[in-house]
C-alpha cells in the first residue's frame, strides 16, 4: 500500500507539504545566506565603499534546476533600506517574494532580515537576482542558473563549461547620491564613468589593466557563456574577437540556435551563448582575444557613457605574448539602429517536442501603452531639466506615484487609498506618436498610483507604443511574474487592422524583458495564470525612477490552485 502510494505521487509528480505548497518530487530545495553589507571597492583608481552581499561584487551566482525551490535568507547589515527580486523567476502565486519595494513589500531595513521563496517552475536556461529598491541593483545583483531537471539535458551538445558574463555599470560617485541628485533637481542623472564585465571595467580604462577578468579556454572545446545585463541604463552591443557566437537561449527559454559576430541585449535581458574555442593556438600573437562592450544608445540629445568595456579569452595551449594587445571585435555604432534591429529580429524560440510553444493564437483584451519620457512643471521654473522643467515619464501618460505601502499588502489586506483602478487600457490621446517636432503641450505627464486589474485567465496582448515626446528611444520593458512571446516588433505607429498579420504566432520568442524600438511599437501575448499584484516597468533605471512604471493586480481564479499563496509570517513592516 505504501509503495502504491508513493508510486501514485511519482505518477502524479507532486508531494503535498504542510497542504499548502505542492513541490515536484524530483524537484530540490536549495538554502543561501546573503547579507547586505557595504565593503570597499577600488575602480578607475577610485576607492568607494559599495553595497554588497557577502562582500563579492557581482554577488553570489544561485544555480539550481528546472523547477526547484531556492530559500534565500537576507540579512541587511548595511545602512540602506533594500529589497530583492528574482528577475525572470515567475513565482507562481507567490508574490509575497518577488521584491519590487512598495509594490510587492516593504523594504528590509537596516538590521532586518528577511527570507525569500524561490519558486521555479517553468524557467530553464540563465537569469539573474538584483536589488529592486532604489539604485542598489547599481551593485547588488548576480546571476541565476537554471540547470535542466534531472535526467534531462540541453537542446544542444553539452559545453565543455560555462562561463558567467554579467555585465555592469560603474560609477566613481555614491550611486544613491546620483539618482537622489538628479530626483531633487529634475535634470538627467550623471551619467556612468565605466562598462563592467563581471566587475571589472577592463584594459581600455585607467587603473584597471590588473583586475580585468580574463577567462581561460581550449582549443577544440565549446564553452557556454550566459550573458546578463545588469547595466543600469544602456542596451550594450557584446561581441568576442576573432569568434562567432551561437545564440541557444534568451530570458532561461531557449532559441533556435543562430550564429551571430555580435548581440545587442538591453538591461533585464539575459542570453546564452556557444563559444568554440575553434582559433589557432600556434601563433603566440593569437591566444587571447577582447570580448567587448559598448553602448547602443540612438536617443537624439541624451548623454550616455560612450566608452568601451573589455576582457579577455586565452587560450590555455597557446604562448602568451604579454606585450601584444589583444585584437578587439567589431562593435556596431552606438547609433546603429539596423544592426540592433536585424540582431533582434534573429530571436524565435525553439518550439521543439520538449520545448514546444504556448503562444495565445486568440485573445481576450489587447491593452495599448504609449511609452513616453515626460516632463512636470517645476514651480517658477526652479528646475534643472529641459527647459527649467522636471524630467519624467509615464505609461499611458500616467507618470507611477510609488505608495507608502505596498500595494500588494493592500490588495491582499483590502486597505483603500493605496492605489486607484484606473490604468487605461489604450492611451488617453491619440496621436502622431513617433512624429518630428510634436505639440510642446503634449509633453506633459502628471503623477499617480493606478492599477490595472485583470481576470485569472484571461489571454491577454499588450502593444507597447514608444513616443518621440521629448526624446524617442528604446525602452527595454520588463513584467514580473510572466514570461511572454514577443509576438510583433515594428517602426512607427501601431496599426491595430494590419499590424496582427506579420505576427509571429509560431515560434516567437519567450521574455521577459522586450525592447520597444526607438519611435516603434512591441506586442506581447501571455495568459494571466499566475494570480497575485505583478510590477511592469522599463528596465532602465532612471526611467523606472522617473514613472515609467504599472502595476497588474491578477485576481485568483476558482481551484485553490489558482489561488495567491498566503503571506509569510515575516513580512518587512513599512
Ligand atoms: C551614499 O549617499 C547616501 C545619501 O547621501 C548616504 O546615506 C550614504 O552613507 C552614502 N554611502 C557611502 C558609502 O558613502
Ligand atoms: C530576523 O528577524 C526576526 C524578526 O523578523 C528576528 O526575530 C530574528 O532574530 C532575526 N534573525 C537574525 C539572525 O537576526
Ligand atoms: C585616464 O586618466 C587621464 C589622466 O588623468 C584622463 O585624462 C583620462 O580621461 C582618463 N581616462 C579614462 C577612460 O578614465
Ligand atoms: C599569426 O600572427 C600574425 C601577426 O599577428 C598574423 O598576421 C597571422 O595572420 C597569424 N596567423 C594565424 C594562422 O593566425
Ligand atoms: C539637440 O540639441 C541641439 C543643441 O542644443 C538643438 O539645437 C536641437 O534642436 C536638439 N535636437 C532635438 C531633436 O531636440
Ligand atoms: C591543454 O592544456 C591542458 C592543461 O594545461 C591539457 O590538459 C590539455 O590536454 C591541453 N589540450 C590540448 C588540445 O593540447
Ligand atoms: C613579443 O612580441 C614582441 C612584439 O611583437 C616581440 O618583439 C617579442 O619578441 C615577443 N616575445 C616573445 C617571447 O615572443
Ligand atoms: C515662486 O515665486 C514667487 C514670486 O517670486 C514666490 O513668492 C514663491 O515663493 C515661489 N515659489 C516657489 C515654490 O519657489
Ligand atoms: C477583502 O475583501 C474580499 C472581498 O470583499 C474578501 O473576500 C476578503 O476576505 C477581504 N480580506 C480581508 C483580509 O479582509
Ligand atoms: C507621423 O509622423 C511620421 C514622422 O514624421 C510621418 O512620416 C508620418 O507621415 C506621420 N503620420 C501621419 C498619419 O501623419
Ligand atoms: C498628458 O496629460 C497631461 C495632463 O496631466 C496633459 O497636459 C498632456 O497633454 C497629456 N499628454 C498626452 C500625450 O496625452
Ligand atoms: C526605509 O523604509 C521605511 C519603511 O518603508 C521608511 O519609513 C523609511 O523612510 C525608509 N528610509 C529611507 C531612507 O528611504
Ligand atoms: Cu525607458
Amino acid at each position: 500500500m505504501g509503495i502504491l502510494k508513493i508510486s501514485i505521487m511519482q505518477l502524479f509528480g507532486f508531494v503535498v507539504l504542510c497542504g499548502l505548497l505542492a513541490s515536484p518530487v524530483w524537484a530540490t530545495t536549495h538554502h543561501h545566506d546573503f547579507v547586505i553589507e557595504e565593503t570597499p571597492y577600488t575602480r578607475l583608481c577610485h576607492t568607494k565603499k559599495i553595497l554588497t552581499v557577502n562582500g563579492q561584487f557581482p554577488g553570489p551566482t544561485i544555480k539550481a534546476r528546472k523547477g526547484d525551490t531556492v530559500i534565500v535568507r537576507v540579512y541587511n547589515h548595511a545602512g540602506y533600506n533594500i529589497t530583492l527580486h528574482w528577475h525572470g523567476v515567475d513565482q507562481p502565486r507567490n508574490p509575497w517574494s518577488d521584491g519590487p519595494e512598495y509594490i510587492t513589500q516593504c523594504p528590509i531595513q537596516p538590521g532586518a532580515n528577511f527570507t525569500y521563496t524561490i519558486l521555479f517552475s517553468e524557467e530553464e536556461g540563465t537569469i539573474w537576482w538584483h536589488a529592486h529598491s532604489d539604485w542598489d541593483r547599481a551593485t547588488v545583483h548576480g546571476a541565476i542558473i537554471v540547470y535542466p531537471r534531472r535526467g534531462t539535458t540541453f537542446p544542444f551538445p553539452k559545453p565543455y563549461k560555462e562561463i558567467p558574463i554579467i555585465l555592469g555599470e560603474w560609477w566613481n560617485a555614491n550611486v544613491s547620491e546620483v539618482i537622489a541628485d538628479a530626483l531633487r533637481t529634475g535634470a538627467d542623472p550623471q551619467i556612468s564613468d565605466a562598462y563592467t564585465v563581471n566587475g571589472q571595467p577592463g584594459d581600455l580604462y585607467n587603473c584597471s589593466k590588473p583586475g580585468t577578468f580574463k577567462a581561460l579556454v581550449e582549443y577544440g572545446k565549446t564553452y557556454l557563456l550566459r550573458v546578463v545585463n545588469a547595466a543600469m541604463n544602456d542596451e550594450l552591443f557584446f561581441a568576442i574577437a576573432g569568434h562567432r557566437l551561437t545564440v541557444v537561449g534568451t530570458d532561461a527559454s531557449y532559441t533556435k540556435p543562430f550564429t551571430t559576430d555580435f548581440i545587442m541585449i538591453t538591461p533585464g535581458q539575459t542570453m546564452d551563448l556557444l563559444l568554440e574555442a575553434n582559433q589557432p593556438v600556434t601563433n603566440f600573437t593569437n591566444n587571447r582575444y577582447y570580448m567587448a562592450a559598448s553602448a547602443y544608445s540612438n536617443a537624439v540629445n541624451v548623454s550616455f557613457d560612450n566608452t568601451i568595456t573589455t576582457a579577455i579569452i586565452e587560450y590555455i595551449n597557446g604562448t602568451c605574448n604579454s606585450s601584444i594587445s589583444p585584437q578587439l571585435p567589431y562593435l556596431p555604432s552606438y547609433n546603429d539602429i539596423d544592426s540592433a534591429t536585424s540582431f533582434t529580429a534573429n530571436l524565435r524560440s525553439l518550439a521543439s517536442k520538449d520545448h514546444p510553444v504556448d503562444v495565445p493564437q486568440t485573445i481576450d483584451e489587447r491593452i495599448i501603452i504609449s511609452v513616453s519620457v515626460n516632463e512636470i512643471l517645476c514651480p517658477n521654473n526652479s528646475c534643472e531639466g529641459p527647459n527649467n522643467n522636471r524630467l519624467a515619464a509615464s505609461l499611458n501618460n500616467i507618470s507611477f506615484n510609488f505608495p507608502l505601502i505596498d500595494v500588494l499588502d493592500a490588495y491582499y489586506r483590502n486597505i483603500s487609498g493605496v492605489y486607484g483602478t484606473g490604468f487605461p487600457s489604450q492611451p488617453p490621446f491619440y496621436f502622431n506618436f513617433t512624429a518630428d517636432n510634436l505639440p510642446f503641450s503634449l509633453v506633459f505627464t502628471r503623477k499617480a498610483t493606478e492599477v490595472r486589474v485583470l481576470e485569472y485567465n484571461t489571454s491577454l496582448e499588450i502593444v507597447f507604443q514608444g513616443t518621440n515626446l521629448l526624446a524617442g528611444e528604446n525602452h527595454p520593458m520588463h513584467l514580473h511574474g510572466y514570461s511572454f512571446y514577443v509576438v510583433g516588433r515594428g517602426f512607427g505607429n501601431y496599426d491595430a487592422e494590419k499590424d496582427p498579420e506579420s505576427y509571429n504566432l509560431v515560434d516567437p520568442p519567450l521574455e521577459n524583458t522586450v525592447g520597444v524600438p526607438k519611435n516603434g511599437w512591441a506586442a506581447i501575448r501571455f495568459r494571466a495564470t499566475n494570480p497575485g499584484v505583478w510590477f511592469m516597468h522599463c528596465h532602465l533605471d532612471r526611467h523606472s525612477s522617473w514613472g515609467m512604471d504599472a502595476v497588474f493586480i491578477v485576481k485568483n481564479g476558482a481551484s485553490p490552485q489558482a489561488r495567491l499563496l498566503p503571506p509569510p509570517s515575516n513580512m518587512p513592516p513599512c
